[in-house]
């Protein structure tokens, strides 16, 4: 297993839709989650630079799907989706976004992962719960993210935390759905999320093993 080294990551390509993405080889962890949920600013915490992700005060800022290379022949890759739920935008285009990420987490061969960001402070709004669906649905492994935990004392960070974790146990997803705390702000929570990805990212890395038993 080759190591993942975060810090390395570099802009790959802009797609403005699902149908124009590089080529399904390879694996991509996606990053998913309502508009300023802080998608962008968990990206550039991950890889350690400031401005690879754009990131902005203004909700809506990522209108096209953003990929990065984690590796030299861009076969391990990081995407960043445009964050849903954003107000101004038409509910016809809403609902097209929305079909398109189900679609995507379905049919995307080389998606490893969906990373689900949430702001601690209102975790599991309906499109959330969606996207969590869909993913079940289509057996797509997901990881929560409750971001801004540097807005909550601790006791309440934690106490989110638990409550996201049981509300999947509840519902009987807990196998596919993690969940844990972040802050792109301090950078607590980089190490986790770093482990969980590289696991996902290393999964389809040697594709020539899965035949040769
Ligand atoms: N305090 C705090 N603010 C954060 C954190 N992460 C993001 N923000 C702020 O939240 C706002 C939105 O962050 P983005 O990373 O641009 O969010 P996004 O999900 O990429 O948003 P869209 O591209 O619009 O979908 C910015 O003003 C960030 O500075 C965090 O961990 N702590
Ligand atoms: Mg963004």
């Amino acid at each position: 297993m080759t190591e993942i080294n975060f810090q390395t990551a570099r802009f790959l390509t802009s797609a403005p839709s699902l149908r124009e993405c590089p080529p399904e080889t390879g694996a991509e962890v996606a990053f998913a989650g309502r508009s300023n949920a802080g998608k962008s600013s968990a990206i550039n915490r991950l890889t350690q630079s400031s401005k690879l992700a754009r990131t902005s005060k203004t909700p809506g800022r990522t209108q096209l799907i953003n990929y990065f290379a984690l590796d030299e022949d861009a076969q391990q890759r990081l995407v960043d989706l445009p964050g849903y739920g954003y107000a101004k935008v038409p509910l016809a285009t809403k609902k097209k976004w929305q079909a398109h990420l189900s679609e995507y987490l379905r049919e995307r061969q080389s998606l490893s992962g969906l990373v689900l960001l949430m702001d601690i402070r209102h975790p599991m709004q309906e499109f959330d719960s969606m996207m969590i669906n869909w993913a079940v649905e289509a057996e797509m492994r997901v990881h929560i993210l409750l971001t801004k935990a540097d807005k909550l004392k601790r006791g309440a960070t934690k106490n989110t935390l638990l409550q996201v974790q049981k509300t999947m146990k509840e519902a009987n997803v807990a196998d596919l759905v993690s969940a844990q705390t972040f802050s792109s702000l301090k950078g607590d929570g980089v190490k986790e999320l770093q482990a969980v990805l590289s696991g996902w990212l290393a999964l389809q890395d040697s594709p020539d093993l899965t035949e040769a038993t």
